[in-house]
């Protein structure tokens, strides 16, 4: 490759639009950012940065900028000779990992809609253009790519907020060899919205896959899975939604076959799957009369097909749905008895035999994607964080609630380590400065989930899920009152009739309490594990690995404890990280091009702290190494230094910056590091850098670049 090409897409306009890092605004007020961001938008520029941190608005339309074209302009390029793009923190985040040999990873933050799942698409999908490999490496590249489809396919829905909305929350580390090709990954999954299964609000739809399925079914798969419309399914039909805008389901029914052919998962697994998504749909079909009190099946025909779908027997099912073995405590021994249920309850169990099957498939789903590209070791490797976005519904359930709980923990992650971290740091190092007030959303999280001290609304639920067997209104208002009694003081609580309301970073949210302590308890009986396990067909087998006989101590596992504990295995997987950024703003509830509204994308730059990120940025220093790194890098740039440098490595690090010269006022020499004021000061040193690099080095350049 020779000298690099200046990028002209920006030259070209006579008008530069705004200013491409925010950090240059001559006013940091947060109208003067909106503007920035809204002059930027309407000229067709959705990348912004401060500093480091990209800021993405969505463009709810395909920008001409993510050719082959751009994947090659911003290779190797520094962050400043091109506009901002997603592609200069995907290729910095790369070469950061290979010359620092240090793990990365992206946060793609941003509330529902805002372009997460999106960009995490495109930073693979340059990483996989970028690096090398053979064959091999092919294959796992292949396998990150499908795994958007397949996991978009059973994991997204459309909601009222997006069309193609993430109902769980993933974290893909990409694996690589020391060469720089991924070889290797691995999924993370957060909790999936499965009440969706079997219930979804008006104007939102069930997972993709239900529809993909019904108009994409061959004429041999509609005989044997019993494909009907879907206004003939009950798990389809309650919100009246079945078509979504610029969606062929039919296409994407191809597109997530395919995936499961790429990722390995063979024909007769397929079919499997299919055949569970198709059962699921035939057991929401089986209703309930009450008759004295009990539940027994409306129509007995409808029990059929679920059952020879799931290859169970019918009868079985039939009881099963109907009754529940009870144990029951006589004179000192335990006893099984048969209780029979009412219709609610009967209904209750039905949707949680649904909801666990179709978790499990897709828990099983992920695995075949880690299993066919797992590596025995780890080297260096880069993750990409997308997460359902925080959301506010007319109506917010236990789901909303986890949600934005791991919302808010993102939102931590990035005060501590952005805002926080950073001040702390320049204390630490002795380097002069003004501390800069945030809003610091601690007090949020903790609301949430502090075990003690007072307990937070998790501890809380917990509590009476162990405590009250009741499911129902019962336990949801008892929980009501337990939470007010434990938190009602917090200034960030408040409660209301029916439910409760948490002031989240991001806004105010009133969550309806009813269901919260059914969801919280998700338990699956051991009546429906057992039945489950008779089924003829091995692979559902599988899904129901329990061993009954074992019975279990303690507390059992509930979705609260599920996602705090994820939410935190997260949280110290990506402090271990080199962390970058990506702050997704939506600038509008209609989902159209150019349209833009200043209130929301207001909201947002004030949540997201937009503001306070460019003053701990300006005021602060853009680029900071500890004195070791920071002469491994710049090395070649003094004889004394090249190839290393023999003594004192603050005098080493000192030695370099005075050696080109770079104003005194523009660095500062911590205790440990050297602190860059200016973005330019650091181009400069890239320059120089890359030109010795070119001048002496030029074969070693040429290796180099083989990886880099
Ligand atoms: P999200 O991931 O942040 O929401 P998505 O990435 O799914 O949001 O984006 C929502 C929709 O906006 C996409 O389906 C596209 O139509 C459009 N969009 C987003 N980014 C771009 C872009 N860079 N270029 C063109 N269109 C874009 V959620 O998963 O609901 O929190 O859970
Ligand atoms: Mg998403």
């Amino acid at each position: 490759m020779g000298s690099k090409e200046r990028y002209h897409w920006q030259s070209h306009n006579v008008k530069q639009s705004g200013v491409d890092d925010m950090v240059l605004l001559s006013k940091i007020t947060e109208e003067a950012i909106v503007e920035n961001l809204k002059k930027r938008y309407l000229d067709d520029y959705i990348f912004t940065y401060i500093g480091s941190v990209l800021i993405s608005v969505n463009p709810f339309k395909q920008m001409p900028y993510f050719t082959d074209r751009e994947i090659e302009i911003y290779q190797g390029a520094a962050q400043y000779e091109n506009p901002p793009h997603i592609y200069a923190l995907t290729d910095n985040m790369y070469r950061n990992m290979m010359i620092d040999a240090e793990n990365q990873c992206v946060i793609i933050s941003g509330e529902s809609g805002a372009g997460k799942t999106v960009a995490a698409k495109y930073i693979m999908g340059y990483i996989s253009k970028v690096s090398g490999g053979g064959s091999k490496v092919q294959h796992v590249k292949d396998i990150i790519l499908q795994s958007n489809p397949l996991l978009e396919a059973f994991g997204n829905a459309k909601t009222v907020r997006n069309n193609n909305s993430s109902r769980f929350g993933k974290y893909v580390e990409i694996q690589f060899s020391r060469g720089g090709e991924p070889d290797g990954g691995k999924i993370s999954n957060f909790l999936l919205e499965k009440s969706r299964v079997v219930s979804q609000n008006e104007s939102e739809r069930n997972f993709h896959i239900y529809y993909q399925l019904l108009e994409g079914a061959s004429p041999e798969q509609v005989e044997n899975l019993g494909i009907a419309d879907p206004t003939y399914y009950f798990y389809l039909n309650q919100s009246g939604t079945y078509k979504v805008d610029g969606t062929d389901d039919k296409k994407e029914f191809n597109e997530t076959m395919n995936a499961m052919q790429v990722i390995g998962i063979t024909a007769e697994i397929q079919l499997m799957v299919l055949q569970i998504i198709a059962g699921i749909l035939h057991l929401g079909n089986i209703s309930f009369t009450e008759v004295g009190n009990y539940a027994k099946v409306e129509n007995e025909a409808h029990l059929a097909f679920p059952a020879f779908l799931l290859g169970i027997n019918e009868m079985k099912l039939r009881e099963k749905v109907t009754s529940r073995k009870m144990d029951s405590k006589w004179g000192g021994k335990t006893e099984s008895i048969n209780m029979t249920l009412n219709v609610e309850q009967a209904g209750y169990t039905r949707d949680a035999l649904s909801k666990a099957l179709y978790a499990r498939l897709f828990d099983y789903l992920v695995d075949a994607v880690n299993k066919a590209m797992q590596k025995p070791y780890e080297e260096y490797s880069i993750g990409v964080l997308d997460i359902y976005g925080f959301e506010i519904f007319q109506k917010n359930g236990f789901e909303q609630f986890c949600i934005n709980f791991v919302n808010e923990k993102l939102q931590q992650i990035f005060i501590e380590l952005t805002l926080k971290a950073e001040q702390e740091e320049y204390v630490q190092e002795g380097i002069k400065w003004t501390p800069i007030q945030y809003f610091n959303n601690k007090i949020v999280c903790d609301l949430i989930e502090n075990k003690l001290n007072p307990p937070g609304i998790m501890s809380v639920l917990d509590d009476v899920c162990a405590t009250m067997h009741a499911t129902g209104e019962g336990a949801d208002s008892t929980l009501l009152q337990k939470l007010q009694a434990a938190v009602g003081g917090h200034e960030h609580f408040n409660s209301w009739n029916q439910g409760f309301i948490i002031h989240h970073y991001a806004g105010k949210v009133s969550y309806d309490v009813n269901g919260f302590c059914e969801r919280n308890r998700d338990v699956l009986f051991t009546d429906l594990i057992e039945l489950m396990q008779t089924s003829e067909f091995p692979f559902i087998q599988m899904l129901f690995p329990e061993n009954l006989q074992n019975e279990k101590k303690g507390r059992p596992t509930t979705a609260s404890m599920k996602i705090k504990k994820q939410a935190n295995d997260l949280v110290s997987k990506l402090m271990k990280c080199t962390p970058h950024y990506i702050r997704c703003i939506k600038p509008n509830e209609t989902k159209r091009p150019k349209d833009w509204e200043e209130s929301r994308v207001k909201h947002q730059v004030e949540y997201l702290g937009l503001k306070e990120n460019i003053r701990v940025r300006r005021a602060g220093f853009a680029y900071r190494r500890a004195f070791p790194k920071f002469i491994q890098r710049y090395a070649i740039l003094t004889p004394e230094t090249w190839p290393y440098w023999r003594g004192d490595e603050r005098q080493g690090a000192l030695h370099l910056l005075r050696s080109v010269n770079i104003d005194t006022d523009q660095y500062q020499m911590g205790k440990t590091k050297v602190f860059v004021k200016n973005p330019e000061s650091l181009f400069l040193l890239e320059e120089m850098r890359e030109r010795k690099f070119d001048k002496f080095a030029r074969t070693i350049q040429k290796a180099w670049r083989k990886y880099i």
